[in-house]
């Protein structure tokens, strides 16, 4: 029986070099300490040691041919992590950062995003170090077809169902969808989710993890005694979640002053124009400081972190991992921020999150308050399952459903565990106590 700092230590080791997994581990193990104490069995029967050690990685070669006639080589990886409580199910992520240490960390949260749903999804995730970004359209197909040669060994309706995740959104899930389909001469439409609504998708979905985000949200801040009507909120990123973060946000009376990409952020003490962030990224995918050319009283700043030197109420990362530093998390406090809602996956490093839980910030958790966008995927694995198709209200009103049941199963966890307020550690446990359990009950798998 190993205890949680030798098991992070023995994992350090066998895993070398893979610093956002080692991150993500010792997040989670921490927080799980006070459970741990309280129930020795789930130290006793290897589950810790079980959970930090995926069911199957599998990477892979993938080969293509760019417009150029040139063969380009890219690395593609699938970890499946854990099936205890349905097929694996989690994100595809394409761009030039990711190997096996990125690909790990969000497989591994994802077991437990997944687990506070509440739905039957298991936790696997996804991806290549290829890089979207100044590809044609034809490249990107032939990337996808060719990832999708060597996925689909792997993948299934029952067993594996990826989804989009950064720089895989609607087109590339069509190419890999419609490749796939080939292959298996069938159509399985559960296979992937985020799929376009003509050939299965789900109303919903491509809104789902930004407004999921701001229903988790409105939720804390109800009990909280806070409301989001009239306040600042600075978004990172200008993707999928920030773009619907900022649209519910929006709806709810709040007031969006800053966003960004990866090159800069831009300021506009007016409110941000959506439409405008729409037109740039979703359909010329452009670079945000565009933004000023329509809106010319805006301004825009190179170097994507300075977006948290800006003053505001709500602060919501939806870009990437390890956004957040500790210098940022200052500067954000010395500025009066009061409410961190994380949209992207480990968007603040663990001495951030440390430090806004001492001020007092309320912090809304990533494997807690994103984990709409892969419910309104299960949503949509049930209606392929079925064969039919949900309205978008229906859709909608099971999400807002779904997040308030994981605020609350959160909320729950830390006051039973003695660390009301501190939703992080609630959704660790909460989200790990119904993975151990059917782990226990299904024996030593
Ligand atoms: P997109 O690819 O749609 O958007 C990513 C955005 O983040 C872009 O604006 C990108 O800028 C920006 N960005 C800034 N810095 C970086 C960086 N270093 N690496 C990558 N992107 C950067 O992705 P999503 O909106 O789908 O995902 C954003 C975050 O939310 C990720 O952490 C993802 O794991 C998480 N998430 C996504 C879900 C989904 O349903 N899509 C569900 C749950 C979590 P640029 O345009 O310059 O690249
Ligand atoms: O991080 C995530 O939860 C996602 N990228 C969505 C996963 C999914 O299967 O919809």
């Amino acid at each position: 029986m190993s205890t949680t700092k030798e098991i992070l230590s023995n994992l350090k080791e066998r895993n070398p070099g893979e610093s956002e997994f080692h991150q993500a581990v010792e997040e989670v193990l921490l927080s799980l300490e006070p459970v741990l104490a309280k129930n020795p069995h789930y130290l006793n029967t290897g589950i810790l040691e079980r959970l930090v050690e995926p069911e199957r990685q599998i990477i892979f070669r993938v080969p293509w041919v760019d417009d150029h006639g040139n063969v380009q080589v890219n690395r593609g990886f699938r970890i499946q992590f854990n099936s205890a409580i349905g097929p694996y199910k989690g994100g595809l992520r394409f761009h030039p950062s990711v190997y096996l240490g990125i690909i790990k960390f969000l497989g591994f949260e994802q077991i437990f995003k997944n687990s506070l749903t509440g739905l039957p999804i298991g936790g696997g995730k996804g991806g290549s170090d290829f890089d979207p970004k100044g590809k044609s359209d034809g490249e990107i197909m032939r990337f996808c077809q060719s990832f999708m040669t060597e996925l689909y060994k792997h993948v299934g309706p029952d067993i594996d169902v990826p989804a989009g995740d950064i720089g895989v959104g609607g087109r590339e899930i069509g190419y890999l969808f419609g490749q796939y389909k080939r292959i298996k001469n069938g159509y399985q439409g559960g296979v992937l989710t985020g799929k376009g609504l003509s050939y299965g998708g789900s109303l919903g979905r491509k809104e789902a993890t930004g407004y999921g985000l701001i229903y988790f949200i409105k939720e804390m801040l109800r009990v909280n005694n806070y409301t989001l009507t009239g306040k600042t909120i600075t978004i990172s990123g200008s993707g999928n979640v920030a773009i619907h973060a900022c649209e519910k946000a929006q709806q709810n009376g709040a007031k969006v002053i800053a966003m960004c990409d990866s090159k800069g952020y831009i300021y506009d003490e007016n409110g941000i124009n959506l439409d405008t962030i729409k037109q740039i990224k979703e359909i010329e995918r452009k670079r945000i400081s565009e933004y000023i050319k329509y809106h010319p009283k805006a301004k825009y700043n190179e170097g994507q972190k300075g977006i948290w030197s800006v003053k505001c109420d709500i602060a919501l990362p939806c870009a990437t991992q390890n956004d957040i530093h500790l210098e940022h998390a200052k500067q954000l406090i010395n500025n009066g921020v009061q409410v961190i809602g994380e949209g992207a996956n480990m968007p603040c490093t663990n001495e951030a999150l440390k430090f806004f839980l001492e001020k007092g910030i309320l912090v809304a958790p990533s494997k807690a308050a994103n984990a709409g966008g892969v419910s309104v995927s299960a949503l949509e694995m049930s209606q392929n399952s079925m064969r039919l198709s949900w309205d978008f209200e229906k859709v909608d009103e099971k999400l807002q459903n779904i997040m308030i049941n994981i605020f609350k199963a959160s909320d729950n966890a830390a006051k039973e565990y003695g660390m009301e307020g501190n939703y992080i550690a609630g959704a660790n446990i909460a989200g790990f106590l119904r993975v151990a359990n059917a782990m226990l009950e299904q024996g030593v798998v």
